[in-house]
């Protein structure tokens, strides 16, 4: 079984970071270990949420770990709270990110335009450095702008899409796939870059006119569950994209109306299936 190491932080209430991987990796068939950068009591989105940093357990854990010879066949990180915390995730690449560990990075930070609560200009820098030691790096539009210096558009055509991903590219990650990307009317996305093959890539499918916090989250979880299964890129990207857009469906038409998040328990079963017919 593969095995994969997330390090986000856990909102216990909000359906989003690790209340999302973890059972949504595991469902793959993929053993999900965690590594709590903060406890939340919801995500940010909430008023009031309460937060304990975790910075100082986090490398106390992983050299247990090392103890115990553990290996990861992919790491992946989302949500930080720090930049302190982008070092210690440095060191946890250099210690567990062998030359067949995948380093998938969500830069979560922003969306809409604009950063969430708790980051500024500098945590975006960061990031972007960060973001140069991974295999896969998958911003939204937002965060590609923020990382890139390139202005952030509502409106856009692919010409400024390819901008972003060259600005990606020059970041250091071997693959850029940027989320969110509306290229008609209608239809949203990914659009990646492979920076080895110099290849493109996109993936379209209908736009759910809907907003939820949680779903980028969800998008990444399958798509490094999917990875590293051995799914090729494209593939493991249109599953990702197809139950997320199922996922925000189904939550839809739930007559109590979530608004924190969305109903991805209800759609696991698909998952599976999907994954099912990817490997035979
Ligand atoms: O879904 C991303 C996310 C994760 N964790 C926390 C968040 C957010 C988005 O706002 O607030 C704590």
């Amino acid at each position: 079984m593969k095995r994969i190491l997330t390090i986000q932080d856990i909102s216990c209430l909000g359906k989003c970071s690790i209340t999302v991987a973890l059972p949504v990796i595991s469902a793959m068939g993929v053993e999900t270990v965690i590594l709590p950068s903060a406890v939340l009591s919801t995500h940010t989105m909430f008023e009031g949420f309460t937060v304990k940093d975790l910075t100082d357990e986090m490398l106390p854990i992983i050299r247990h770990w090392k103890s115990q010879g553990v290996t990861f066949d992919a790491i992946y990180t989302g949500y930080l709270g720090t930049t302190e915390q982008m070092d210690i995730v440095r060191e946890i690449f250099k210690e567990f990110g062998t030359g067949d560990t995948k380093i998938f990075i969500d830069p979560v930070m922003a969306d809409n335009g604009k950063l969430y609560p708790a980051f500024d200009e500098n945590y975006a820098k960061e990031n972007a450095k960060l973001c140069g030691e991974a295999d896969i790096i998958v911003p939204n539009i937002t965060e590609a702008a923020f990382m890139t210096g390139l202005p952030y558009k509502e409106e856009y055509d692919e010409a400024y899409v390819k901008e972003l991903l060259a600005g990606l590219a020059k970041l250091g990650s071997k693959v850029v796939v940027v989320t969110g990307v509306s290229l008609s009317e209608g239809k949203t996305g990914v659009y990646g870059y492979n920076t080895e093959t110099g290849e493109y890539f996109t993936y379209q499918n209908d736009r759910v006119d809907a907003a939820y916090h949680g779903t980028g989250d969800i998008f990444s979880s399958v798509s490094i569950g999917a990875l590293v299964q051995g799914i090729p890129m494209q593939k493991a990207f249109a599953i990702a994209a197809d139950y997320t857009a199922e996922t925000i469906r189904a939550t839809l038409e739930n007559p109590a109306k979530p608004w924190y998040g969305v109903d991805f328990e209800a759609t696991i079963p698909s998952l599976v299936k999907k994954l099912e017919e990817a490997r035979a």
